[in-house]
């Protein structure tokens, strides 16, 4: 067999897993640290249930998926996940879902081990989605999560730092009700609707147009200039308000090509 049989034959091997995302769905990629429990708790202590310089990592690494090159046109981010939205005529490797899955992963396990000084991990995995309501679902499925998230971690926190273990706080929030939840808070001193917006909605980021001056040495006049810039947002609408908020972002960036 010579080397051109060889590389076609081995070629379809190399091929029979490839899948591509088909043109007209819209691509949510979703990335999740992994053992993240682990390197929060264990390897670096970062404050529970919530940590300011760890919100901060999570989101330069939103700013580093988006950055990369791909068109991404909103990043939201909460607890140790990030979901990327595509411009609906992103196309760069024909789609391939291998492509997004791989280089994603590797750009923000990079970004946020660099930022942390050790190694962590994401994995990813791409989403496609039929249309515009699922879309908005999507990311009102995951701001949800968030929401969930944050009350069930701020009650179990509050009950490990007056001391229960692991398994007494845990059975006491089992199959308790939100109102409980809200409930026990409060009789701690904890008012659950006064906590940041961020850990109970999560963060976007998303592109921003801005107007800049500047001195052009060619004309010798002052000119201004539209720049495109991540806006970072940690007072993200809720429910209604939030789907038509994602759908703003994609018109916005579509309008802008
Ligand atoms: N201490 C701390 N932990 C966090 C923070 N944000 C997320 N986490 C933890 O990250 C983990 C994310 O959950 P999950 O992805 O299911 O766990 P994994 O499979 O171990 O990565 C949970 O254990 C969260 O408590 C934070 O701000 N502080
Ligand atoms: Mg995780």
């Amino acid at each position: 067999m010579n080397f051109d049989e060889l590389d076609a034959k081995m070629r379809v091997y190399e091929q029979s897993i490839d899948q591509v995302i088909l043109p007209d769905m819209y691509m949510v990629a979703r990335l999740d640290g992994n053992r993240f429990t682990r390197l929060t708790k264990e390897i670096c202590k970062f404050e529970a249930p919530f940590d300011i310089r760890f919100r901060d990592m999570m989101v330069e690494t939103v700013k580093a998926l988006m950055n990369y090159g791909f068109r991404v046109v909103y990043g939201y981010t909460e607890s140790d996940e990030i979901s990327l939205l595509f411009h609906p005529e992103e196309n760069t490797f024909g789609r391939k879902v291998r492509k997004y899955n791989s280089i994603l992963a590797g750009v923000a396990s990079a970004s946020f081990s660099m930022n942390l000084g050790q190694q962590a991990i994401f994995d990813c995995r791409m989403v496609p989605l039929t249309n515009l309501r699922v879309v908005q679902d999507y990311y009102r499925w995951r701001q949800e999560d968030a929401h969930r998230n944050s009350l069930n971690s701020h009650c179990y926190w509050m009950l490990r730092k007056q001391g229960k273990n692991v398994t007494e706080a845990t059975k006491m929030l089992e199959g308790q009700s939100v109102a409980y939840k809200n409930e026990i808070l409060f009789q701690n001193g904890i008012n659950y609707d006064d906590l940041p917006s961020w850990q109970k909605r999560g963060i976007g980021v998303y592109w921003d147009t801005f107007e800049k001056k500047g001195f052009n040495p060619v004309t010798g006049k002052e000119e201004t200039a539209l720049r495109r810039m991540l806006k970072v947002d940690e007072e993200l609408p809720l429910r209604d308000e939030y789907s038509e908020f994602v759908v703003e972002r994609l018109e916005n960036s579509m309008k802008e090509g």
